[in-house]
């Protein structure tokens, strides 16, 4: 089930994708799956019922959609594990069903070669216990258990016709029904479900959460910065100056995270270099680490939105790994590919011109989180996540621009996509209602590698009055500011915008996320009463 929704995800058109990314934002994978469950389960009562009449073809189309998830698994983009593996479930829970199927028909006096006079039962069972066939992965309890209530209701449904077809002859009527056994089959059969969906979680080598945790990062022979005490605005409602792994924005197309072993995971460094190197993950741990605070933004991000975060890193410098491997003349791009085969292309230039662009091991004190890479991902200071902070990263090809193309990039984004000078109005919230007299606003501006200078606050239609900036933790880091306004009876509208430090003001024409990041100004308007 769930390679048939990354299959969905993959094959989705963009304008869908960003649809899904933007108005469901985090929740559109469990929306996607509720949606591939609904949909196998609503194609399960389908033939359930067809099967009422036309046994064979119930059968035709459950083992269609049995072979259609299995058809998505093995085609599903994944270098997780092979492909073989990667069916194995699907093909377990299909043979293990079906041959329930044929003992529940048989323990009912049926026999498989029987005709149009099987009981309609046998149908809705059947397909039922394939619908479990086609969720090897973590949806599969759910399915299971939808599975379990179509059987039922096909039981009911066919309990009655038989009832009403009472002219079956004598020697082919069911011996009788017996309700918990079918029940008790029925269920079993769930289990069987479950079961292939525990198995295609263990089979790929995945790793728990205790092990994650397990893992000690040495601390950093480069340490980040010392913080300026004045970083936050200390305004209630302001976003925390540093975002916890719990709450940091996750953008990626997967509806079941990684959990790659890292006793077994290795980084693949090739392409146009002198020599090839093969890193695993003590390798890494055992090199210069360097830890940095680096905000990290979305290019899907709207005016105003919620993907951006900024958190502590700690990882090995990826100019250091492309200095050992010997970059050759005429390359100016990195094609990184993580480990569900996701392909994103990096300029080589802000990889090697000086900038803390990482191989990050760990988030904020702790192993990187699964949903945000583990064991290793890029940060890269200054780009969109889609152009550079590839997680559960497995191969790293020195190549050119030329020479390639990327997953999203293929989907209309741009090939280059520094990241946009952008500002962020956090407090008030829109249609807050505020007390006359003095009031505050603030928020969040950001314009990675070239840094914050100014931040500017507009009342309604009047002058651009700057804001006060809190202290600057560095330039590839969020920064805060506070404006302090005397609000009067009315509404008003706060518009913000930043200037980056190359001069740069922060444009007010509106432009979509695709291809190459939202621009406009973020606004809010407040009621003051
Ligand atoms: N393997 C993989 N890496 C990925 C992505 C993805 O879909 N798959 N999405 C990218 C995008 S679009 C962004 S914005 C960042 C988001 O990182 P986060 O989920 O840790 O916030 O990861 C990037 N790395
Ligand atoms: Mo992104």
């Amino acid at each position: 089930m769930v390679g048939v929704g990354t299959q969905m995800i993959d094959l989705a058109p963009g304008p869908l994708k960003d649809w899904a990314v933007k108005n469901l934002g985090t929740a559109d994978k469990p929306i996607l799956v509720g949606g591939v469950l609904v949909a196998v389960a609503v194609f399960a009562m389908a033939a359930g019922v067809i099967g009422l009449k036309r046994p064979r073809v119930a059968l035709g189309m459950t083992v269609l959609l049995g072979l259609l998830a299995i058809l998505a698994a093995a085609t599903g983009r994944s270098l997780a594990t092979n492909g073989v593996v990667r069916v194995l479930p699907g093909v377990i829970t299909l043979l293990v069903a079906t041959a329930g199927m044929y003992l529940v028909l048989r323990s009912r006096g049926y026999s498989l070669r029987g005709s149009r006079k099987q009981p309609p039962e046998a149908d809705a069972t059947a397909t039922s216990s394939l619908t479990t066939t086609g969720s090897p992965t973590s949806g599969a309890s759910a399915t299971a258990g939808q599975a379990a209530g179509a059987e039922i209701a096909g039981t009911e449904a066919g309990t009655e016709t038989a009832g009403a077809h009472a002219a079956i002859p004598e020697a082919e009527a069911p011996s009788g029904f017996d309700r918990r056994k079918f029940l008790v089959t029925t269920f079993a059969l769930g289990a069987v479900g479950a079961g292939g969906a525990v198995v295609s979680r263990v089979l790929p080598g995945g790793v728990d959460e205790a092990t994650r945790r397990a893992i000690r990062i040495p601390a950093a022979a480069s340490r980040a910065k010392v913080l300026p005490a004045g970083v936050a605005a200390n305004v209630a409602g302001v976003s925390p100056f540093v975002t916890p792994n719990k709450s940091f924005y996750r953008v990626d197309t997967l509806l079941t995270v990684p959990k790659v072993d890292p006793r077994n995971w290795e980084l693949r460094v090739h392409g146009m270099v002198d020599r090839e190197l093969r890193l695993n993950f003590a390798d890494l741990l055992n090199r210069r680490l360097v830890e940095r605070d680096i905000t990290l933004t979305c290019v899907s991000n709207e005016v105003g939105g919620p993907y951006v975060g900024n958190a502590r890193w700690i990882g090995v410098p990826i100019a250091e790994i492309l200095r050992e491997a010997g970059v050759q003349a005429g390359a100016d791009a990195v094609k990184s590919t993580s480990v569900d085969g996701l392909t994103i292309g990096t300029p080589l230039q802000a990889l090697t011109d000086g900038r803390d662009a990482l191989f990050a091991l760990g988030m904020n004190g702790e192993p990187l989180p699964f949903d945000h890479g583990f064991p290793v991902r890029m940060v890269v200071p200054g780009l969109y996540g889609y152009v550079s902070a590839t997680k559960w990263i497995v191969d790293f090809e020195v190549t050119r621009f030329d020479d390639f193309s990327a997953y999203w990039t293929d989907r209309g984004w741009a090939v280059e996509a520094p990241i946009k000078t952008a500002s962020r109005i956090d407090v008030p919230k829109g249609f807050a209602r505020v007390k006359p007299g003095p009031a505050v606003a603030a928020g969040v501006a950001w314009a990675q590698h070239r840094g914050i200078a100014k931040v500017e606050v507009q009342v309604d239609d009047g002058p651009w009055q700057e804001a006060q900036l809190a202290d600057e933790a560095g330039i590839d880091i969020w920064r805060q500011w506070t404006f302090r306004w005397n609000a009067t009876s009315g509404n008003h509208t706060l518009t913000v915008r930043a200037t980056d430090k190359t001069g740069q003001v922060q444009t007010a024409d509106r432009a979509a996320p695709r291809p190459n990041g939202s621009s406009g100004l973020h606004n809010t308007v407040v009621m003051v009463e």
